[in-house]
């Protein structure tokens, strides 16, 4: 039985990748005067490294007039890092970045038949209330039985210690919970601790095949396209439901052996 869904949350409750988190960082690059901006294509390959300072540090690898020495650098990544949150939240806290189609919808479900949410992300609590606080309004927590970002879980996905810490304070086994990712090391995050996950595609991580997952599609407000297909069949333009989701969830449990 499903008992909790666990929400990432860059690209999976919003695209605040490309229109959030990149442009703020754009914005700190001018606010200290650093020579290099990140555009979209670059940012893509840059989202390979999760964490934002330790984007800012691999990137500086590769910058010819980044700082030559490794204090230095970490000090500019530290600087760098603070001024894109403060950035990143001005740029969310008008509401800018919308929720993707269906998510509002499901946690509505979740919450009508009593199926506990969770937050698990690589990035920080203040980031995640920036984004959902004009959502969700000022208690956006109270909505969720469990918040595990970058300040509870340092070590950050493809590591599964955020999904272990959500499921140790949920008291649930991974079964019974069901990851919403849309990358590759939130993927893996999930699968290293056993915890079953459903693919939202999202701008940047568009396609490639995703092994292991329980079902992949493009968006949770259509039920087009969905792998495997939805019950409504593949020309269905409702949104992806509980019911849906639940259903594929018991059937990939059936799967499972033990
Ligand atoms: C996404 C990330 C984060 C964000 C930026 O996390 O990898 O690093 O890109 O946020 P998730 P920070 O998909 O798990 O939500 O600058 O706070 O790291
Ligand atoms: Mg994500």
């Amino acid at each position: 039985m499903l008992s909790a869904i666990l929400w990432d949350v860059d690209g999976t409750l919003a695209e605040t990748e490309r229109d959030g988190h990149r442009v703020a960082f754009n914005q700190a690059f001018e606010a200290l005067a650093v020579p290099w901006r990140w555009d979209e294509e670059h940012y893509g390959a840059l989202l390979q490294v999760t964490g934002g300072r330790e984007r800012l540090l691999h990137d500086m690898q590769h910058q010819p007039l980044a700082p030559q020495n490794a204090a230095e650098r970490e000090a500019l990544a530290e600087r760098l890092h603070s001024i894109k949150n403060d950035c990143y939240a001005r740029i969310v806290a008008s509401g800018a970045l919308p929720l993707r189609p269906g998510v509002r919808e499901l946690m509505n479900d979740c919450a009508r038949d009593g199926v506990r949410m969770g937050i698990v992300t690589t990035t920080s609590r203040v980031n995640v209330g920036a984004l959902l606080a004009p959502h969700l309004g000022a208690d956006w927590e109270s909505a969720f039985a469990v918040v595990v970002t970058a300040q509870e879980s340092p070590r950050k996905k493809p590591d599964p210690q955020a999904y272990q810490l959500a499921l140790q304070r949920l008291r649930l086994p991974a079964k019974s919970v069901l990851a919403i990712e849309d990358s590759p090391a939130g993927v893996a995050a999930a699968c290293a601790a056993g915890v079953p996950v459903l693919v939202t595609r999202s701008y940047y991580f568009a396609s490639g095949p995703v092994p292991g997952a329980v079902a992949v599609g493009r968006s949770l407000g259509n039920c087009a396209g969905w792998q495997p297909p939805t019950a409504g069949g593949s020309a269905a333009a409702d949104r992806v439901a509980l019911a849906q989701i639940q259903e594929w969830h018991a059937q990939a449990m059936s799967r499972r052996v033990g």
